[in-house]
């Protein structure tokens, strides 16, 4: 049918095809309108139309809110291109040191020059007379600056009530971070619930609930946002903690309730609220960023880094905290449960690093 000549009846009430048909958008200077009883009603339809269309152009034309994860890529890129434009020359002691553990990219750079300046501030002048020793201690000191440190959710569930989850990518040791807070905060005499929303991986479930039962704790399951809200709304347990699967957290998973506002600061029982991203000591420059886009969603606190047992040169540290730039909180070595966790700080930071050796270190 030709809209041109739709009945009233069909004016007052446009079929879908009408409104949609090409010739509805046409400009009206491309071809003269018949004049009929309803040409009037039509041509102001066809003026509403129009202007509906430019409104709905103009929509899709405006920038859209920026996502999280874009800003979140965008200040990662913006600090590594200054960073690189402030990159040590090769030759230079310190940068050397900092290659031989394994650190990479903008951590690297930013280690380089925090050395430097602490180099300058202490000595100024006397720059052949250092020591090897004396240019460890100001990486050292460097990491102090570049990696910052927050008390862990294991200290803090000793001060209060607390809400712990922990992401990150698959396999990094997110439930058996769990599970050793869990079992601290029992042995603190804390009533613990656990909480899994890892409806992904076969058997994940069925992990998390195992150590539950082992430590006499509270378990539930969330499938779903909605789930997971009304758990925490109702779990009155002293610490609740909270485990996801290993993928990167889309709007609309269970994992993203973790970032919304109404989980800060409203919890009923003024629980604080303490997102873990969890990374493992080995992880490299390149994915740091990326690991913290695929989580920004879920708003992380502090970083727990995994696995320093596996590694000889724990360069993550550094990669990890340079990406994102989050404060360390917690450090796990190894796959005992609960002894392989520690509370972060500056001196450990600094000797995973750049162990206080006497000399500089050197590739392992
Ligand atoms: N060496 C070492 N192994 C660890 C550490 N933490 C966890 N693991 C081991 O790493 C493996 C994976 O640990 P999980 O806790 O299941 O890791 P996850 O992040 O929950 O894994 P997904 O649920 O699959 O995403 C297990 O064999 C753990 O025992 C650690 O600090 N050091
Ligand atoms: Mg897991």
């Amino acid at each position: 049918m030709n809209p041109r000549y739709v009945s009233r009846e069909n004016v007052s009430k446009p079929k879908p095809e009408a409104l949609f048909a090409a010739e509805v958008y046409r400009d009206e200077d491309e071809q003269p309108e018949p004049r009929d009883a309803t040409s009037d009603e039509i041509a102001q339809l066809r003026t509403e139309l129009r202007g509906e269309a430019r409104a709905l152009r103009l929509a899709l034309a405006r920038p859209a809110k920026v996502p999280a994860e874009l800003l979140a890529e965008l200040s990662t890129l913006r600090a590594e291109v200054s960073e690189l434009l402030a990159a040590p020359k090769r030759g230079d002691a310190a940068a050397a040191a900092i290659r031989a553990r394994g650190i990479e990219g903008g951590a690297a750079s930013t280690l380089a020059r925090l050395a430097k300046e602490s180099d300058k501030a202490s000595a100024p002048g006397k720059a052949k007379a250092r020591s090897a020793a004396s240019s460890n201690d100001r990486l050292r000191a460097a990491c102090a600056s570049l990696v910052r440190v927050a008390p862990s959710p294991q200290t803090l569930a000793h001060e209060g009530r607390t809400l712990i989850a922990l992401v990150g990518p698959a396999g990094v040791g997110k439930t058996t971070t769990a599970a050793k807070l869990a079992a601290h905060a029992r042995m603190a005499r804390k009533t613990v619930a656990l909480v899994s929303c890892d409806a992904f991986r076969v058997g994940a479930m069925d992990q998390l609930g195992k150590y539950a039962e082992l430590m006499d704790a509270r378990f539930h399951t969330a499938t779903s946002s909605d789930e997971l809200a009304e758990i925490l709304r109702g779990e009155d347990a002293d610490v609740i903690i909270v485990d996801t699967s290993g993928r990167a957290v889309e709007p609309g998973a269970t994992e993203a309730l973790l970032g919304a506002a109404e989980l800060r600061g409203a919890d009923r029982l003024g629980r604080r609220v303490e997102v873990l991203l969890c990374v493992p000591a080995s992880l490299r420059a390149a994915d740091a960023a990326r690991v913290h886009r695929d989580f920004v969603a879920t708003k992380p606190t502090a970083l727990a880094i995994t696995k320093l047992d596996e590694t000889d040169a724990p360069a993550g540290i550094a990669h990890a905290a340079f990406a994102t730039r989050l404060p360390v909180s917690t450090l796990t070595a190894g796959q005992r449960v609960p002894e392989d966790i520690a509370e972060a700080s500056a001196e450990a930071i600094a000797d995973y690093l750049f162990p206080a050796s006497g000399e500089a270190p050197t590739s392992r």
